[in-house]
């Protein structure tokens, strides 16, 4: 290293960082690429049971860690599950939930604003899809002597890991959902997480199927979502 790689801060070692930039016209076409590429990607909820080599997996998860977070505490756990007696677990509990959502939890606003995805408690891709992460959020760590540090804007950061997460997933041709089943405690119990882990969001991953459709729904253009001062 050379003497101007790093500084000091309060005695903290803070590393030189060089980011890549691009001349105008470049930037302009990587841009507008990256948000065509983004564009293309689907909540889909046709999976195929092609297998997929859970190195894949491990990668979608290490580019999902790289989000930024509270303190830099990274207050998250990734589970995977590719065990199908534990899916099955999984979908019994979630659809249960779900039938009591979709009957008696939701309202009737809810339930019509639902109308135009086609979406029931039915979860047949709990089963189907190759993977299914789990993604929990750890308000607190628990040191191995029971004492507990907190961990700062834990659902922005897990939020944004997510972000991340569906991003890679789409970025290695593979689809996703963001599902989740409400109340999703069910998922602490099967998975036996620890106490200071609460389940965030359901992913399952893998090949769309043969024939996947998906509602025809637009996004909303720029002048409803950007306003510049
Ligand atoms: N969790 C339920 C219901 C549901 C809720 C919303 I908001 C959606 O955008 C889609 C579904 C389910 O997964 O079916």
């Amino acid at each position: 290293m050379q003497e101007d790689d790093f500084i000091l801060v309060d005695g903290y070692k803070h590393i030189r960082h060089i980011q890549e930039s691009y001349p105008e016209n470049e930037m302009l076409k990587r841009s507008s690429d990256y948000f065509n590429w983004l564009h293309k990607r689907r909540s889909v909820r046709h999976f195929s049971n092609k297998p997929v080599a859970i190195e894949v997996i491990e990668n979608i998860i290490k580019a999902a860690s790289t989000a930024p977070s509270g303190a830099n505490k990274q207050p998250w756990t990734f589970c995977v599950v590719q065990n199908s007696g534990i899916k099955k677990k999984i979908r019994d509990a979630a659809e249960e939930e779900e039938r009591k959502s979709y009957n008696e939890r939701m309202s009737d606003e809810w339930l019509d604003d639902l109308k135009h995805l086609g979406t029931d408690a039915d979860k047949p891709f709990l089963e189907t899809a190759p993977y299914l992460i789990i993604v929990f959020k750890k308000p607190y760590e628990l040191i191995d002597d029971g004492t507990k540090h907190q961990n700062y804007y834990v659902n922005e950061s897990v939020g944004l890991a997510c972000g991340f997460l569906i991003s890679a997933i789409h970025n290695a041709g593979l689809v996703t959902l963001t599902h989740t089943p409400s109340p999703m405690r069910f998922l602490e119990k099967i998975l036996n997480r620890p106490s200071n882990e609460r389940a965030f969001l359901l992913l399952p991953v893998g090949y769309e199927s043969a024939k996947a459709y998906v509602p025809n729904i637009e996004r909303k253009p720029l002048n409803k979502i950007l306003k510049i001062y």
